[in-house]
């Protein structure tokens, strides 16, 4: 298993390399999309929480991510000594009507196909995404952590209807705001599932060919409904689902401990060992929590329910070889809070790599 670390957009810098590397890390996963876009974010380094109108604005539909700049950003992480591993998430914008099965699907099919070709001619080996029609909101923020630390969690559901033009908690109409409220109904479940199916069934084999693979994260929070819209991994047995929908190599798993532990079902060990036998891991976000939606709180690495030592050796085990990041971390109280927080997760993460005997 090898250390990365996971930058938003705007960190894409060659000091945020050298800070990864001098961390220890030899990989990079990217976001490309912008979260931090009119969405009043108090501070673009911490992990967006939004308003109820989500995020902010997505990106330009009409631009998708070009060649050049997806290999600009593989050889700035390589000049540094770091690999680009993953892209993780598609940009609302660019896709939303498969998530929301609406007018431009076929289109946004094509999106999809075009960036993953290019994902692969870039030579970046994985796209993790998250196959949510609300995405990563209802979260809320505290001082939760150890050392009353800014960290997110959840105070109980959230199910205020999603207004239209929104999608995966970013506005993808931003005349939508303006005009009287109209909500998006609430689809099923199974809806959501069979909306996957068709996904998987159209992409995987571009992706196979263009030497991606594809790797879906659980529902980040993990709750049955978000705005009252379905979750699709809402609890660690319906990850199997998503392996079993399809047998192509390039069907994975973008393997989110956090939100796992966080689930109301599970013991987060036996999970850990039945997806990592089954070598379908694409990459790890290994961060630790406290209690289970709808009122968990992510916590310091060392610090939370989850014996991170224990699943780090479960992973080594099953001989897995990819990457993992910290995914978020609490905001510690200093010049840097985002990079004091991933230093001390990396710095954990890279202690137990060493006590397994890993390099
Ligand atoms: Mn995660």
């Amino acid at each position: 298993m090898k250390l990365g670390l996971g930058l938003y957009r705007h960190m894409l810098t060659r000091e945020n390399f050298q800070f990864a590397r001098q961390a220890g890390a030899t990989h990079i996963v990217a976001h490309l999309v912008d979260y931090f876009r009119g969405g009043g974010h108090s501070a673009t380094d911490d992990q967006p929480l939004g308003t109820d109108w989500g995020w902010g604005l997505a990106g330009d539909p009409d631009k998708l991510w070009t060649l050049e700049e997806l290999v600009a950003i593989r050889r700035g992480a390589e000049e540094c000594g770091l690999k680009l591993e993953a892209i993780e998430n598609f940009d609302p914008a660019h896709w939303h009507d498969i998530l929301l099965d609406g007018p431009k699907r076929a289109l946004h099919i094509e999106n999809v196909k075009t960036i993953i070709r290019r994902v692969g001619e870039a030579g970046i080996p994985i796209f993790g995404y998250n196959f949510s029609i609300a995405g990563v909101a209802g979260r809320t923020k505290g001082n939760y952590a150890r050392g009353d630390a800014p960290s997110v969690g959840m105070e109980g559901p959230y199910d205020l209807p999603m207004p239209n033009g929104l999608a995966w908690n970013m506005i993808v109409d931003p005349t939508a705001p303006l005009r009287p409220a109209g909500t998006i109904p609430p689809a099923t479940h199974e809806q959501l599932w069979s909306r996957l199916q068709r996904f998987l069934d159209e992409i995987l084999p571009v992706a196979e060919q263009a030497g991606v693979r594809m790797a879906l994260h659980p529902d980040d929070p993990p709750m049955p409904t978000i705005r009252g819209q379905p979750r699709l991994v809402y609890q660690p047995s319906m990850y199997q689902r998503v392996i079993d929908l399809n047998p192509s190599p390039a069907n994975a798993l973008e393997f989110c401990v956090g939100s796992l532990a966080e689930m109301t079902e599970g013991d987060i060990y036996a999970v850990v060992d039945q997806y990592a036998r089954q070598q379908r891991l694409g990459y790890v976000h290994l961060r630790n929590v406290r209690d289970k939606v709808p009122h968990y709180k992510e916590t310091f690495i060392d610090d939370g329910e989850v014996d991170v030592l224990r699943v780090l050796a479960i992973l080594r085990k099953h001989n897995f070889d990819g990457v993992i990041i910290p995914d978020h971390a609490p905001q510690m109280s200093c010049a840097a809070p985002w990079h004091a927080g991933m230093a001390f997760a990396m710095g954990f993460i890279k202690a137990g790599m060493k006590s397994l005997g890993i390099p």
